[in-house]
């Protein structure tokens, strides 16, 4: 058995006064409401330290057991673009064409897309997040990760938060199957494709659906 973490002060914890409190809620609750997920990308480039900055910020997710099982890759070359999305495309083309059943089709009607996905060349920058079933310790032994889709949806989570934060616009993609992810970005065998974050700047005009959110009402209830 491990001995137990050494402890140390929680010196970090910030109370603010209930109306400080009140206004920081409300603040950014405002800012996140201005959220939109974008589908068309301008290519002006973002700076790579603010990419860095936004994946350190979903680096501190909680997960299982503290066990990370998280890997981002950060995509801005050109080539590598391309091949994730011609591979993409394909799968998408069999997905519009063959296997969604209708139902899906119709739900996705009022988003307009299809199987082109030509923001996966014009953004300037993919996040791949990865999700590990297991970890490997530097002498290649296994270890036991737990949780693992919650703590990587959390980290997702935090990700987008951080990057519209940043002021930068994401779009969450998950082409289906999305093996080739695996394949393109050569990861170990121990880590799965979770999702693709496509980030930068919207391009100029850029138009999004006219839809909006459910009211606390419908997603939350106070017992
Ligand atoms: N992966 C496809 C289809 C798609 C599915 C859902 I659920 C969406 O919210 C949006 C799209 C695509 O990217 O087009």
């Amino acid at each position: 058995m491990k001995d137990q973490q050494a402890m140390i002060p929680l010196d970090q914890y910030h109370e603010y006064p209930p109306d400080t409190m009140r206004q920081r809620a409300a603040g950014f609750l405002a800012d996140m409401q201005r959220r939109r997920s974008v589908r068309d990308f301008s290519d002006r480039p973002v700076p790579r330290d603010v990419i860095e900055n936004c994946i350190r910020a979903a680096g501190t997710a909680p997960s299982g057991a503290n066990k990370q099982p998280w890997f981002f890759v950060a995509v801005s070359d050109p080539a590598v673009k391309r091949q994730i999305r011609e591979a993409a495309e394909a799968e998408e083309r069999e997905f519009y064409a063959r296997r969604a059943p209708q139902d899906w089709l119709d739900d996705l009607q009022h988003l307009g897309t299809d199987w082109q996905k030509p923001f996966l060349e014009t953004a300037p920058t993919l996040i791949v997040i990865f999700a590990q079933r297991y970890g490997l310790l530097p002498d290649g032994r296994k270890t036991k990760h737990y949780y693992v889709p919650e703590s990587v949806g959390i980290t997702t989570g935090m990700l987008i938060t951080a990057v519209h934060h940043a002021g930068l616009v994401s779009l969450t993609h998950t082409p289906s199957p999305m093996d080739f992810l695996t394949r393109i970005l050569k990861r170990p065998d121990n880590e799965r494709p979770f999702l693709i974050l496509v980030v930068g700047y919207p391009a100029e005009g850029v138009q999004v659906p006219d839809i909006g959110k459910k009211p606390l009402d419908e997603i939350a209830t106070f017992i």
